[in-house]
């Protein structure tokens, strides 16, 4: 048997195999963007998988994007995940949370007062979101924040943390990919800043590394995971030379030792050779825990764990159709397909969500 089905040790924790399931927005949240009994159940049904990493959860009411998302910054919702994290411990899972700021990836209709979504800088993301209505628009112009307001900022993702273990979750994933306010922040092609959080690499990175500053003496490094991007594409998502800036971030974060590195190889969910990125390069300058994500199946996250390239293997998709998968990859099972009816996001209920099928007991 393969280390992949081996327990792992991921700082204070240890999971049970070295499969995770990676953050995927699936817009089920009720009124107030709390889980309810939907969410319990579908997070509850992946318990199997080593590692869950729930969905990108907004810090604050202005790191909204998308509809039904679920937050971390009303007490309604901490009680809400809180029955997600029980369910899914009550069945021997563990369970991180993605905390988020959407950044320009958003719409007036969903920031408090219809005012401008914040960003780096006031440039319109070429890219689209869904408003309840109007279905698929534009993202709106965004304003640029204020220097002084960055810290506030910072201070959300610190409350989110916070809220976030009281929750019950075993850990926190700062969303530092796809474009969203952090990543960003770290791009030429959306942060145009003149101010200290602008201009050079060590400027573009200082926000995100302010927020992992915050969050790791909030709740200990060994809480805390960070998920990066170098060379994905969506959201409007540009930078001129992805390599020194990337190796600047894991150098930065070598310091502040996260308990994991989670890093999107390519183009999220598309091909992981649409640009030329050493990965192994980073990997070298972080002494921690390396995960892994994009396309990965058996016999890819096998290759990976035994050749060290990473410790641990995040798949989205077929975490969406197969409830069971940690034990299908293992029984080398055959896997459920998504279900062609359904998109990834929409919908309202079960179907898609909580009904695909398990393997009989
Ligand atoms: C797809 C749709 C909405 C959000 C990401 C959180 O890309 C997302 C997301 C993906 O990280």
């Amino acid at each position: 048997m393969s280390d992949l089905f081996q327990p792992f040790q991921l700082g204070p924790i240890t999971l049970a195999n070295r499969l995770v399931m990676a953050p995927l927005t699936r817009s089920r949240a009720e009124a107030g963007n709390v889980p309810g009994n939907l969410v319990v159940e579908y997070y509850a049904q992946r318990a199997g998988m080593g590692l869950i990493i729930a969905e990108a959860t907004q810090v604050s009411p202005t790191a909204q994007g998308y509809p039904s998302t679920p937050g971390l910054h009303t007490a309604e919702q901490v009680a809400g995940w809180r029955k997600v994290t029980e369910a899914v411990h009550a069945k021997g899972g563990k369970i991180f949370v993605q905390l988020w700021h959407v950044g320009r990836m958003s719409h007036t209709a969903y920031q408090p007062d219809g005012q401008a979504p914040v960003a780096p800088s006031a440039i319109a993301a070429k890219a689209k979101t869904f408003v309840a209505g109007q279905g698929m628009v534009d993202c709106s112009v965004p304003r640029a924040l204020e220097t002084a307001e960055i810290a506030g900022v910072v201070n959300d993702f610190r409350t989110a943390a916070r809220n976030a273990i009281e929750a019950g979750f075993d850990g926190v994933e700062i969303h530092g990919a796809h474009g969203y306010l952090l990543d960003a922040f770290l791009r030429d092609g959306s942060n145009h800043r003149t101010d200290q959080y602008g201009g050079s690499i060590e400027n573009r990175a200082r926000f995100l590394l302010e927020v992992m500053a915050a969050v790791t003496t909030e709740i200990g490094a060994d809480r805390v995971g960070i998920r990066l991007s170098p060379v994905s594409p969506v959201n409007d998502s540009s930078e001129s030379n992805p390599q020194p800036l990337f190796e600047h971030v894991v150098r930065e974060l070598e310091k502040l030792h996260p308990v994991y590195i989670h890093v999107v190889e390519g183009y999220t969910g598309g091909p992981r050779d649409n640009a030329p990125f050493d990965y192994e390069a980073l990997r070298r300058l972080y002494s921690g825990v390396w995960m892994v994500n994009n396309g990965y199946d058996k016999a890819m996250a096998e290759a990976v764990v035994t050749s060290h390239h990473g410790d641990l293997v995040s798949f989205g998709r077929p975490a969406i159709s197969n409830p069971d998968l940690a034990r299908r990859l293992q029984e080398n099972a055959p896997l459920n397909a998504l279900y062609a009816d359904v998109g990834l996001y929409g919908g309202t209920g079960a179907h898609g969500y909580t009904d695909y099928p398990s393997l009989p007991a």
